[in-house]
């Protein structure tokens, strides 16, 4: 079985993300999906609408994916790729080379962004209502 992981906040979920998950499945049989949490979130200087066992419940609905795991920190990735036994990580290419540090470990793919959506552009938009 090929495993796929990677990463995000996932709020709002709008249909950029469901294209990021849908393209990272492809890549293998089982995509993880680690979502930040709402601590980790202030590390990233985002502020989430919907908390983490929300975004969490929303993810795991979707047919792309397999298991939801907590992003707690910049430094868990090389041990949940060993934890769980991933063989591919992959992430938007608005991180391009940022996690090429992972290529002892498994494939690293970044994949091109959904242009024309983004969490800020809906809270930009409704906020202008
Ligand atoms: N994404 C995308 N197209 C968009 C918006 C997002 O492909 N229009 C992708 C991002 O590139 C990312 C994933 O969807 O791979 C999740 O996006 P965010 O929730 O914004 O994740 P981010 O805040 O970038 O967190 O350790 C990594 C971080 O947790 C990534």
């Amino acid at each position: 079985m090929k495993k796929v992981i990677t990463y995000g906040t996932f709020d709002l979920l709008h249909w950029g993300h469901i294209k990021l998950l849908e393209r990272a499945k492809q890549l293998g049989d089982y995509l993880v999906v680690a979502i930040s949490t709402d601590e980790f979130n202030l590390q990233k200087q985002k502020k989430a609408y919907h908390s983490y066992e929300h975004r969490k419940l929303i993810l795991e609905t979707i047919r792309y994916v397999d298991e939801v795991i907590p992003e707690k920190s910049w430094d868990q990735k090389v041990q949940d790729v060993i934890d769980h036994d991933i063989d591919v990580f992959v992430m938007g290419d608005d991180w391009e080379g940022k996690f090429d540090f992972l290529k002892e470990h498994c494939e690293v793919v970044y994949l091109p962004r959904t242009e024309g959506i983004s969490t800020t552009k809906i809270k930009e938009e409704i906020a202008g209502l």
